[in-house]
C-alpha cells in the first residue's frame, strides 16, 4: 500500500483506532472441523472480507488448559478485522501440555497458509502466534521452535519451562497481577526475564486483573497486541509510537517493561 512498506494494511492509527472494538475491515468467519485437519483440533478463522488490498499476515491462537476456542474467541474478529488472518483453534484435547500446544499451534499455521480455503490471502513469511495460559505457554514453545515466526503474544502465560534463549521472535507478554493459577512471580515475569536481553521483547503486568481476565474483550490487551502485530508482523512502524515509550502505571496497567526503541 504505502510506498515504503509493501506489508502496511489500513489507515494511519490513532490511539481510538486501536482500542476500538472493530477495526477498519470488515470480517468473515469459517468454521474448521476438527475432522477435515490432523495436528490439532480444528477452529474458527477470521478474515478481512476484501481481497482489495492484497495478502495480510497471519496468527493462529491457542486456549489454556481445559479450554476451547471459545475461551479466545472475541480477539479473532477483533484483531482480523485490524487487517490480519486468525485462527482461534481447539487443542486435540483440552488437557495438552504447553509443548503440544506450541506444536498445534504450527500445525494450525501449517494448515492456515497451505490448505485452508483462504490461504490465497495470507502471506505465508508474516505469521504470529499467541495463547492463554497453557496457550501462553504454548506460544513460546512454537516461537522456539520455529524461529521464522515474526511475532508472539502469551497472554497469563504458563510454563515450567522458564529458559528460552533460543527464542528469536519479538514476544509482547501479559501478565495480571491478580494471577492466583500463574502468579506472575512464578510464570509470566521469569518468561519474560528467560528471553535473550537482545530481543525485541515487553512486559505489561495488567492492573486489577485475574488468570481469566484474557477470556474476555479486554481494551489493553487488544490495543498493545494490535500494535505488536503490526509492528512486527507487518513491520509497520505507525505503531511504535503505542509502544515505545512503554505504557507507564496507570489504572489498566500495573507494570511494564521492555527494550526500546525496537531493533528488528
Ligand atoms: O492453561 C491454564 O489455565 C494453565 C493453568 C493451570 O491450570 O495449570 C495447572 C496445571
Ligand atoms: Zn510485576
Amino acid at each position: 500500500q504505502a510506498a515504503g512498506n509493501p506489508y502496511e494494511r489500513g489507515p494511519a492509527p490513532t490511539e481510538s483506532s486501536i482500542e476500538a472494538l472493530r477495526g477498519p475491515y470488515a470480517v468473515s468467519d469459517l468454521s474448521v472441523s476438527s475432522l477435515a485437519v490432523t495436528g490439532f483440533g480444528g477452529g474458527t478463522i477470521y478474515y478481512p472480507t476484501s481481497t482489495a488490498d492484497g495478502t495480510f499476515g497471519a496468527i493462529a491462537i491457542s486456549p489454556g488448559f481445559t479450554a476451547y476456542q471459545s475461551s479466545i474467541a472475541w480477539l479473532g474478529p477483533r484483531l482480523a478485522s485490524q487487517g490480519f488472518v486468525v485462527f482461534t483453534i481447539d487443542t486435540n484435547t483440552t488437557l495438552d501440555q504447553p509443548a503440544s500446544r506450541g506444536d498445534q499451534l504450527l500445525a494450525a499455521l501449517d494448515y492456515l497458509t497451505q490448505r485452508s480455503a483462504v490461504r490465497g490471502r495470507i502471506d505465508s513469511s508474516r505469521l504470529g502466534v499467541m495463547g492463554h495460559s497453557m496457550g501462553g505457554g504454548g506460544t513460546l514453545e512454537a516461537a522456539k521452535d520455529r524461529p521464522s515466526l515474526q511475532a508472539a503474544i502469551p497472554l497469563t502465560p504458563w510454563n515450567l519451562d522458564k529458559t528460552w534463549p533460543e527464542v528469536r521472535t519479538p514476544t509482547l507478554l501479559f501478565g495480571a497481577d491478580g494471577d492466583t493459577v500463574a502468579p506472575v512471580s512464578s510464570h509470566a515475569e521469569p518468561l519474560y526475564t528467560g528471553l535473550p536481553s537482545s530481543l525485541d521483547r515487553a512486559y505489561i503486568e495488567l492492573n486489577g486483573a485475574t488468570h481469566f481476565t484474557p477470556n474476555s474483550s479486554n481494551t489493553t490487551i487488544a490495543k498493545y497486541s494490535v500494535s505488536w502485530l503490526k509492528r512486527f508482523i507487518d513491520n509497520d512502524t505507525r505503531y511504535e509510537q503505542f509502544l515505545c515509550p512503554l505504557p507507564r502505571p496507570s489504572l489498566t496497567v500495573e507494570e511494564s517493561r521492555g527494550n526500546c526503541p525496537h531493533t528488528s
